[in-house]
């Protein structure tokens, strides 16, 4: 029987969640307005007032923020609270430019690890589990919030943060893990070593992963399921909106639910900032309704996204959104033609090959060159090149249909490819350096 952290909510009518929507719309704007500079002057550019937001239906009167605003604001302007009032800031791994510092309020907190037990409920979690939490801890917002979460439903929490695999291991096995929270690409990493080590699904404890911060594709859920023996539940969020929880998947793991008591959620079409209709793919923009510290509003993720508030077999009535398609800003522009990861994920995995591959770009004489690195598994290991130059010539025919332009691709050695602990390094694009 599916069961809830919050059912009074994440079951009540699509009328309640509007009409909650619309308050706290109304009361946010005004919040905004009041305490952030920052925001009010692109308001007072795009001459919106607060009296012009009446509820959700004149959200898209008011202006977008980017991760540029974010950057120029750094590290107070957009600020809802006073320093005094902020308990914690948690921040962004992006590696270039300055850093994302989100702030929070007590009140932010607990909000955010309410978001994080409804998502570790949703995936069958309760007080008699053992939730080993092994997203990084510290700056990253992976830990401290499915940790937070898991107090709230009164798991047993083994903070063990990522990295160390065989301690990981040891863990699951000696304190009989149920509950695993960490990226795919890591529970894959997990997945392999415990199959190296002889141990079968059944005698492995876990029964649900709870698994995001990154894209992963339908076939490495199935792949993780089958090494794990578990069902592995999608999780989504940003350090700008508080972190992990933002949607979760339920037991129909056919997409996830946000938030929507605390989050609305807009597709717009990212480059004229058109606001799409239910159902189109587009740029997911998100409005905090809740936070008190870090309060942003029309924030544009740059994930793309589809979403749908089509019933779900769960009972709750939050709206969907589907795998994030990769980002627009993650978008490989090879040869004139778009390409995303996630397109060149599907073709190895469906054709039978790890997770576990690299896509390199390049451009020798002003053209440019895409190669996918890409595993063998053990058991396709062979050192008859006539055997490898079929596979990759297939491989390469699949590419071709897929993307509409060549590729290279090179099989290498099982574990050649450098395994993660957190969010994989998927691409290489030597074009930027
Ligand atoms: O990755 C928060 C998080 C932690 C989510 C643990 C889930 C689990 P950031 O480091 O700020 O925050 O990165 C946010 O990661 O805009 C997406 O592009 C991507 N992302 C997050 N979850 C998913 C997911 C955390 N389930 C950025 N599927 C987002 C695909 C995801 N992409």
């Amino acid at each position: 029987m599916e069961r809830y952290y919050q059912p009074e909510i994440e079951c009540a009518s699509v009328e309640e969640i509007k009409a909650l929507q619309d308050e706290r719309l109304v009361k946010q704007v005004k919040h905004v307005w009041e305490n952030v500079p920052y925001y009010r002057r692109k308001m007072e550019e795009k001459g919106v007032t607060p009296e012009d937001i009446k509820g959700t239906q004149d959200l898209y009167k008011l202006p977008f923020l980017t991760k540029d605003d974010l950057r120029l604001a750094y590290p107070y302007g957009l600020m809802g609270k006073p320093l005094k009032e902020c308990v914690r800031i948690q921040s962004t791994s992006g590696t270039t430019g300055k850093r994302v510092v989100a702030f929070y309020t007590q009140h932010d907190i607990d909000l955010w690890e309410d978001c994080c037990a409804r998502a570790i409920v949703a995936a069958g979690g309760t007080d008699e589990d053992v939730c080993q939490v092994s997203y990084g801890y510290g700056l990253f917002t992976g830990g401290p919030g499915l940790n937070g979460g898991s107090h709230k439903v009164g798991c047993l929490t083994i903070p063990t943060s990522s990295g160390n695999t065989e301690r990981q291991i040891m863990f699951i096995q000696d304190l009989q893990s149920t509950i695993l929270c960490c990226t795919p690409s890591y529970a894959a990493y997990l997945g392999e070593s415990m199959k190296e080590m002889g141990l079968t699904p059944d005698q492995i404890p876990l029964k649900a992963g709870i698994f995001g911060a990154e894209a992963w594709s339908e076939e490495m859920r199935q792949d993780i399921q089958n090494t794990l023996g578990i069902k592995a539940y999608d999780i989504y969020g940003l350090t700008e909106l508080s972190g992990p929880g933002v949607a979760f998947e339920c037991s129909e793991q056919s997409g996830m639910h946000i938030n929507e008591d605390h989050f609305i959620a807009e597709i717009i079409d990212p480059n004229t900032g058109e606001v799409l209709p239910e159902g189109s793919k587009g740029e997911l923009v998100f409005t905090s309704l809740t936070k008190e510290a870090f309060p942003l509003l029309r924030y544009r993720t740059r994930d793309i996204c589809v979403l749908s508030r089509e019933k779900c077999s769960c009972g709750r009535t939050f709206i969907k959104m589907a795998k994030p398609m990769g980002r627009s800003d993650d978008m490989l522009i090879i040869r004139g033609v778009n390409v995303f990861p996630s397109q060149i994920e599907a073709v190895l995995l469906n054709a039978g090959y790890p997770a576990n591959y690299q896509i390199i770009v390049d451009r020798v004489h002003n053209t440019d060159t895409l190669d996918v690195q890409v595993e063998m598994t053990p058991e396709m290991f062979t050192d008859n090149m006539g055997e490898i130059k079929k596979r990759q010539s297939d491989l390469e025919a699949g590419l071709r249909s897929m993307l509409g332009i060549s590729a290279r691709v090179v099989l290498v050695a099982p574990k050649t490819i450098v395994r993660s602990e957190g969010k994989a390094v998927r691409v290489v694009d030597k074009r930027k350096i």
